[in-house]
């Protein structure tokens, strides 16, 4: 058993959800297994409907401070966790140097399956200069690997999912599917895609569920074809969005925290990821692909004939091309990958995910690691 340390989270939201979504899953998280933990985020906003808990009753364990310009006397904790770069105050970080013992600095990098995170992760960065001269800060890059800091897998997760009941759920939520419907979640980015895909909806009576923003938006402006009908979701704390991507046939995701989400769902998903202008993000497909389709998505294709579909698919959603083909494939030429070894695949994955320590555990082995010897607790105050 772990002494339970003070952690400080700084999060800085730079757009959509993902970083304020990661951040409050690994608060809850660490404030779950004992830690105590001080969430800064700069944008407070979309806590209160993706963690409602957060605002209005509060979670033990964890406290939620505005981060804003203000010059805070907060005397920096145990562990001081900057998300995705973000750089905490200087004054802070000022405190954190003057500390007897300092915190153990960690720098929580963007989700990859790329080969490079398992060289990057755990690297030290000393300070040579600034308010944090002398003190080391670590990347901690979560992945797939064991060689990464793994997946935030809060515990428990994998027994609620298995023994989660999805008729009374979707009920609840007055997703009321129709005989011989199927329910697919959309949540997606502005999608060149969407209307060659909502054709292929029309195949089988569907019902797609519509996340709020750019699904909704794009969705509206089109015609469904015949026995595809929608219906607009509200926004949805992050545990009921857990339990919309279990209850679902299809979940259509976006964004890193989704992913995790969709696989640990074990259902079949099709991920659009962030695009990024320099095309950044057609290496991260691959990468991720290659581990959904059992180390090498290309050479998959020979071995498993329907992984041709998923890919084709998979790159049209996310206007990528399919190799070796120089254009992309018209409507006509996509079809849904066959549903039993697509649902195999995520489940093999998630299965092989579980045997890895999850990235809360990770963390804080790594914090009893690198802590200074005589680390004294001191109950920071903000
Ligand atoms: O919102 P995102 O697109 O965030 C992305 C990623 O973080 C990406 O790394 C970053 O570069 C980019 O923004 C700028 O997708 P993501 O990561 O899935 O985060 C969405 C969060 O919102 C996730 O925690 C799930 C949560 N969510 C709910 O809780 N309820 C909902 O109803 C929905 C639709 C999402």
């Amino acid at each position: 058993m772990t002494a339970a340390l003070y952690w400080d989270i700084f999060c800085k939201v730079i757009d959509n959800y993902g970083d304020v979504g990661v951040c409050w899953r690994l608060a809850a998280d660490l404030a779950a297994r004992g830690q105590k933990v001080r969430l800064w985020c700069d944008d407070l906003s979309a806590l209160t409907w993706l963690a409602p808990e957060s605002v209005h009753q509060g979670v033990p364990g964890v406290e939620v401070v505005a981060w804003n310009e203000a010059p805070t006397p907060a005397l920096p904790g145990d562990v001081v966790i900057e998300a995705f770069g973000c750089d905490p105050p200087p004054d802070f970080v000022r405190r954190m140097a003057q500390r007897v013992s300092p915190p153990v600095w960690i720098n929580l990098e963007y989700l990859s399956a790329e080969a490079w995170v398992e060289r990057c992760h755990a690297l030290p960065s000393p300070q040579s200069n600034g308010p944090g001269a002398g003190l080391t800060k670590w990347f901690f890059y979560p992945g797939f690997t064991e060689a990464t800091g793994g997946l935030l897998r809060e515990g428990g997760l994998i027994d609620r999912r298995a023994s989660f009941d999805r008729a009374p759920w979707l009920h609840s939520r007055g997703l009321t599917l129709q005989a011989g419907e199927r329910l697919v979640v959309l949540f997606c980015y502005a999608n060149p895609a969407l209307p060659a895909l909502l054709q292929m909806l029309g195949d089988q009576p569907t019902l797609l569920a519509l996340t709020p923003g750019p699904a909704q938006e794009q969705v509206h402006r089109l015609a469904l074809p015949r026995g595809v009908r929608s219906i607009d979701l509200p926004w949805l704390s992050q545990t009921e969005f857990d339990h919309l991507l279990w209850s679902a046939d299809l979940n259509l995701v976006r964004g890193e925290d989704s992913l995790v989400r969709a696989v640990w769902a074990g259902r079949p998903f099709l991920w659009q990821l962030y695009p990024q202008s320099d095309g950044a993000h057609g290496v991260k497909s691959v990468a991720f692909l290659d581990q959904l389709l059992g180390g090498n998505a290309k050479q998959a294709v020979a071995t498993w004939p329907w992984t041709v579909n998923l890919q084709r698919l998979w790159n049209l959603w996310n206007g990528l091309q399919t190799e070796p083909k120089a254009t992309e494939p018209t409507p006509e030429e996509l079809s849904w990958p066959e549903l039993e070894p697509w649902t195999l695949a995520v489940e093999k994955l998630r299965t092989a995910l579980l045997l890895q320590p999850d990235l809360s555990s990770q963390l804080m082995q790594f914090v009893a690691r690198h802590a200074l010897p005589g680390r004294r607790l001191e109950a920071p105050s903000s």
